[in-house]
């Protein structure tokens, strides 16, 4: 009888099982957070590692002899033209083309780039494009139709697309976007290619991308920065363009394989919208790693000569299920309460028994 009771008043106290609830669900995201800085921690190798500035494959104020003398270590094309405080790939106008190409091929292993670079214009949001691309590819000096590049270009491309192709075209068929597949524009977007992919504009470039973030960059006060990072064949991309001085993560790849021996590149492309597209100084820093024996002779073993990305289908199918993510959370979520319940009754089931054992002793 006494069990019954005791019972019954456990099952309907909600407000007890509810806190219980609360505990566990903190006590497992507590256990989370661990994890998840023990592996931050674990993977923190940056200590190892020294960066110094590589002149030949930099471009600063005041862009000595840019665009002039045949000695310079850049080469300008296009409508691209230099002035005293930045390298104006286009201006503000419709159908224009530009670029600035490193004369020297790069063979560094490890390396960082730095662009420092400026978007502005007249057009007011999304009426204004295409955008800029940095490149390090085997070709240089081609024009073409991605961002001012050619197409099926080998090597890496990181553009900040400014135009929503894909969010435009479906509008004028007066489709409706689902939030989970809809961007906010400028869209940094990073993608490698093998000499045969090709750059789908009208999508921009969503069947080919390796990953990104969006980046409120045009027509800031303050500057703007993107950073590019390979090391150890990891591609690391980040954006500072909130004027704090600090990097944001905007994607992050291993496994991505790039050949030595390309070129750096900045390109920029107008069209029917436009905007004055500048770069202000490429910065480019060569970073010694400390690799381990194995670590070298792996990389001895395999060269690489045409550029690829690992696991590519993974990385995609795990990016499809990025926009399931609020599903996965709901599940995630229900299923951790309805096993933080499960344990509450095997508690509760157990307390019960102790505290009845405890009472019996009493009698
Ligand atoms: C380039 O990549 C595509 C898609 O991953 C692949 O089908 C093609 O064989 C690759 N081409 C070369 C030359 O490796
Ligand atoms: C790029 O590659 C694709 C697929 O290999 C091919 O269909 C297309 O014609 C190529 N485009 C250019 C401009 O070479
Ligand atoms: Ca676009």
């Amino acid at each position: 009888m006494a069990t019954v009771d005791r019972n019954t008043r456990f099952c309907c106290d909600s407000s007890f099982l509810h806190r219980r609830n609360i505990m566990s669900f903190k006590s497992f995201f507590m256990f989370m957070l661990l994890l998840f800085t023990i592996d931050r921690c674990l993977s923190e190798d940056d200590h190892e590692m020294e960066e110094f500035l590589k002149r030949e494959y930099s471009l600063s104020k005041p862009y000595q002899g840019v665009g002039s003398s045949g000695s310079s270590h850049w080469e300008l094309m296009g409508d691209a033209m230099v002035t005293t405080d930045y390298i104006r790939l286009t201006p503000d106008m419709q159908s224009r083309q530009g670029a600035v190409w490193s004369r020297i091929p790069c063979n560094l292993k490890d390396w960082e780039m730095q662009v420092h670079f400026k978007i502005h214009g007249q057009g007011k949001k999304n009426l204004n494009g295409d955008g800029l691309a940095i490149w390090f590819t085997k070709e240089r000096m081609q024009k073409g139709p991605v961002f001012g590049n050619m197409d099926n270009f080998t090597g890496l491309g990181v553009f900040v697309d400014t135009y929503p192709n894909e969010e435009k075209y479906i509008e004028a068929q007066k489709k409706r976007y689902t939030p989970r597949t809809q961007r906010i524009f400028p869209f940094v977007l990073a993608m490698v290619g093998n000499g045969s992919i090709s750059y789908d504009h009208e999508r921009d470039g969503r069947p080919t991308e390796l990953g990104g973030c969006n980046a409120m960059v045009r027509n800031l006060k303050h500057d703007s920065f993107l950073f590019i990072r390979y090391i150890r064949r990891r591609l690391t991309v980040m954006i500072d363009i909130d004027g704090q001085h600090e990097w944001r993560d905007c994607l992050d790849i291993p496994g991505v394989r790039l050949p030595q021996g390309y070129y750096f590149g900045a390109t920029a492309v107008t069209g029917d919208l436009s905007d004055n597209h500048d770069i202000i100084s490429l910065k480019l820093y060569q970073l010694t790693v400390i690799r381990s024996r194995k670590e070298e002779e792996e990389e001895e073993e395999e060269e690489i000569t045409i550029p690829s990305v690992d696991n590519l289908d993974l990385l995609r199918s795990g990016q499809n299920e990025e926009g399931m993510s609020g599903i996965a959370i709901f599940f995630t979520v229900l299923f951790s309460l309805l096993g933080c319940i499960f344990l509450v009754v095997i508690g509760l089931v157990v307390f019960s028994h102790w505290n009845e054992n405890r009472r019996k002793r009493f009698y």
